[in-house]
């Protein structure tokens, strides 16, 4: 009873009465992307994390050649947080998308994979919020969602260098009265996890601020012991910076850098991979734009993509849009490694050169 009063205080402490305030009305978005790519060094492809089949090499989540493919259906269902009203959001997915992303969880894909997203958030006095639940992951430039990226493909670093998503509790706090300066703190699982794998929660912080004018940066790490197959949970500790600098109304640049640690990675020590992107994306009229990206990634113990490798690659990306609902980008990339990763159609070689169209489809 003495902890129900007091779980009863803090509420009291914390929350805005809700009297007066009607509930937002619930609403439903959602997205369907599709891709066609063909890729130049006609791979045979092997079959992936998750049962996914992937004959593009270390992409995400464009795996099929010379095949039509609905990569990732979503249904959005949110209630809006107010400043007195709990809100929530349910992100429900369907797709190989969905089931790469899920391959990790510790107890096996099928119960969490059509489940992005699922947390209640809570407005807590002084504008501040508090989310529980689980969450796609605060780090890197890119999203799940390909509609949300500047280009369609998925950069090196959002496949192999960061986390998907992340289960446990964010606070989020503003700075100052513009909300131009806020933090973010959070206690979660650790990468990857609705069910924990070891017995060590992971911590998060991240700080975001505007540079004046439109340009931003966002500074992110989290860390937490993270089990490793076979050895001990060594410390793993996740560095990632996303600066945004819209130049002009035409012209938006976008710089990201990553850097992992894994502590007992193996026998032999630790393993580090890190590595930057560079994007920017030209607005030729309202409804089209080219957009472009750079990349190196450096797996420097092989253990994000399973080789020792140095990996660059570049984007080229022309979309047109139809506003609010058809997003169609023709995309031509070329990957190269300092090893023989890719498969073509009779072993592996150095690079692959994909063309796509890929699309996505908002409702
Ligand atoms: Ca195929
Ligand atoms: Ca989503
Ligand atoms: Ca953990």
């Amino acid at each position: 009873v003495g902890w129900l009063n007091l779980l009863g205080a803090v509420t009291e402490l914390c929350l805005l009465p809700a009297q007066g305030q009607e509930p937002q009305a619930l609403e439903i978005t959602g997205t369907v992307e599709g891709y066609y790519s063909f890729n130049f060094n006609r791979p045979t492809g092997a079959p992936g994390p998750g049962g996914v089949p992937v004959e593009n090499t270390l992409r995400n989540f464009d795996f099929a050649d010379n095949e039509f493919d609905l990569s990732l259906i979503e249904i959005v269902l949110q209630r809006p947080t107010t400043d007195r009203q709990v809100g929530f959001r349910l992100d429900l997915d369907f797709g190989p998308t969905t089931d790469w992303v899920h391959a990790g969880e510790p107890t096996g894909g099928e119960t969490w994979k059509h489940v992005q997203q699922a947390f209640i958030t809570v407005p807590l006095k002084g504008g501040h919020k508090l989310d529980v639940g689980k969450f796609v992951t605060h780090h890197g430039a890119e999203v799940i969602e390909s509609r949300d990226n500047l280009n369609y493909t998925r950069s090196f670093l959002f496949a192999w260098a960061i986390p998907y998503y992340h289960t446990g509790v964010r606070y989020w706090r503003s700075l100052n009265e513009a909300q131009s300066r806020y933090v973010c703190l959070y206690l979660y699982n650790g990468w990857n996890n609705v069910q924990d794998n070891n017995d060590e929660k992971s911590l998060g912080v991240m700080y975001g601020t505007s540079l004046g004018g439109r340009s931003s940066l966002i500074l992110n790490y989290t860390g937490g012991g993270e089990a490793t197959a076979p050895g001990p949970s060594g410390l793993r500790h996740l560095l990632d910076t996303v600066w945004t600098h819209p130049a002009n109304d035409r012209v938006t640049y976008v710089l990201n850098v990553d850097w992992v640690q894994q502590k007992d990675a193996t026998a032999a020590g630790s393993a580090t991979w890190y590595g930057g992107a560079a994007y920017a994306k030209y607005a030729l009229s309202p409804h089209h734009a080219l957009a472009g990206r750079l990349e190196y990634f450096k797996d420097a113990d092989g253990f994000a993509t399973g080789n020792t490798q140095d990996l660059k690659e570049l984007t080229l990306t022309y979309e047109t849009e139809h506003p609010h609902t058809l997003l169609t980008r023709l995309e031509l990339r070329h990957d190269w490694s300092n090893r023989a990763v890719f498969t073509d159609d009779n072993g592996t070689r150095t690079s692959q050169t994909t063309l796509l169209v890929g699309w996505t489809y908002s409702f």
